[in-house]
């Protein structure tokens, strides 16, 4: 890196002890050089220092009451990243990793990822350090009416729109928006991932994980290959990794492992996914419960063994970093040619550069798990009209809008002389729509 270089590094000297912001900066700007060098104008106009610092950070305190009457402090945030084009759009995690530099990897990826889907939504993310494992729904519900307590102020349907992400899903959007719309006396979608009744959009809560698989399936048929009759690995068992699986096998994979923090099951049989549904969807339970029902599956402590499973395709869709080195080359000697991200940054830069050199087709997260905001934008529009679209309306959306974010990815890589590189070519297509608008805006921000 020549021209960005002085970026990355004072951006890193601004930002000490947040490896996982670092991360995202770091491969984002690499990809970016040629764009550098091909727009002084942008250079010129401070693009580059301007979009790796957060329009707005907010941080606040979170007090509740927990069930044996004991009050519990936790710490909010709301990273308001990119509006260059349209309100912050992103989700909110609810995990106890949470921190600021994992909230701003997260909001920096969204600005991209969101440009990418072709739909007018700026970048933000939030969360917060409470962990909903074990709590009841009541002190659940207590925490979320204290964070919305907070955060009413900072967001609006043309504003600022959060949804979900881990450890928040249907029923902390529940209580998030019962809380906004008590404070505001307002029906409004200032949130997404809502409940059909009450202004969710259909497919909402398939669609990352379908739109993963739309995304892998125009990669493999571009390719000459498809899901099916393969092997497919999916590692989580929360909402992208059971939509992603549940999608796969409609287009003929077989999946044969999923997991949790804790484990993973392998099922030779192919998994059981309405049991997986119901120990998790329903029941909250751990995906070790499985073999309970089906004696010859086999669980395993640990959730790093998961990628020792022999497969053709690998999603990960758990969290960040959970595919490293060693890992990615296992998934190579065991003969796997395909890698799709569902979860955000989930292979270190060294398993992705193992991906690369072994000619692997990779599609990187904020592209490939671009159709989960990319329907929340669609629940806003329907919002907006107050009207509502039915499933099959909306997953056709979705699909064209996942066909469409992989032929722009590989049409930027080629163009800049990377042809197959979709890293390079979903960090460049996002980024020319958003620096091309923070230039026509001026120096706003
Ligand atoms: P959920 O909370 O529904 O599920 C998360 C799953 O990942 C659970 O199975 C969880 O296991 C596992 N997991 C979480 N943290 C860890 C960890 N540190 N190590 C191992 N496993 C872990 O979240 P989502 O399915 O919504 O999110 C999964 C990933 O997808 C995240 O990276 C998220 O950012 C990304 N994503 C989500 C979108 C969405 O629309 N929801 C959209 C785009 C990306 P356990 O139950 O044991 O914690
Ligand atoms: O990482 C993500 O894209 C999400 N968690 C979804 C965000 C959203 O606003 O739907």
């Amino acid at each position: 890196m020549k021209i960005l270089q002085k970026v990355l590094d004072d951006c890193k000297k601004r930002n000490p002890n947040e490896p996982e912001f670092h991360q995202a900066v770091t491969e984002v700007l690499e990809s970016l050089e040629p764009v550098a060098e091909k727009h002084p104008e942008w250079v010129e106009a401070g693009i580059f220092d301007r979009i790796v610092e957060p329009e707005r950070q907010i941080m606040f305190r979170v007090a509740w009451i927990d069930d044996n009457n004991k009050v519990q402090v936790n710490r909010g945030y709301r990273v308001q990243f990119n509006s260059a084009i349209g309100p912050y759009k992103g989700g909110l995690r609810f995990h106890p990793s949470v921190n600021l530099g994992i909230i701003k990897f997260l909001g920096f990826e969204q600005i991209l990822k969101n440009s990418l889907t072709g739909l007018p939504i700026g970048g933000a993310k939030g969360g917060s350090d409470f962990d909903p494992k074990g709590k009841s729904d009541a002190e659940v519900m207590r925490f979320c009416q204290s964070f919305m307590t907070e955060l009413y102020r900072h967001i609006g349907e043309d504003t600022d729109v959060p949804a979900g992400d881990i450890g928040v899903g249907g029923r902390e959007i529940g209580y998030l928006y019962g809380q906004y719309k008590r404070i505001r006396n307002n029906f409004t979608g200032v949130l997404t991932g809502k409940g059909i009744p009450w202004g969710g959009s259909l497919a909402r809560k398939e669609a990352t994980g379908y739109g993963l698989c739309y995304f892998m399936d125009a990669a493999m048929k571009d390719a000459g290959s498809s899901f099916d009759g393969k092997t497919v690995i999916v590692s989580g068992s929360g909402n992208v990794a059971i939509y992603a699986a549940e999608k796969a096998t409609e287009l003929g994979g077989k999946v044969v492992a999923m997991s949790d923090s804790n484990g993973y099951v392998y099922d030779k049989n192919g998994i059981d996914l309405d049991l997986v549904k119901q120990l998790k969807e329903v029941e909250r339970k751990r995906i070790k419960e499985y073999v309970n029902v089906h004696k010859d599956a086999e669980y395993k402590e640990g959730c790093k063994g998961i990628w020792t499973i022999p497969c053709d395709i690998a999603l990960p869709c758990a969290t960040q970093n959970e595919i490293d080195e060693g890992s990615a080359k296992i998934l190579v000697a065991n003969g796997c040619k395909a890698v799709g991200e569902g979860a955000n940054m989930p292979s270190t830069p060294e398993a992705i550069a193992v991906y690369q050199e072994n000619g692997l087709l990779f599609g990187p997260a904020k592209a490939a798990n671009a159709g989960g905001v990319a329907t929340s934008a669609l629940e806003m529009c329907q919002n907006s009209m107050r009207y509502a679209w039915t499933f099959e309306e909306v997953d056709a959306k979705l699909k064209q809008i996942m066909v469409d974010i992989y032929h722009n990815a590989s049409k930027a890589a080629e163009a800049y002389g990377h042809k197959g590189d979709l890293v390079m070519g979903a960090n460049i297509a996002g980024f020319e729509k958003v620096a091309q608008s923070m230039y026509d805006q001026g120096i706003a921000y």
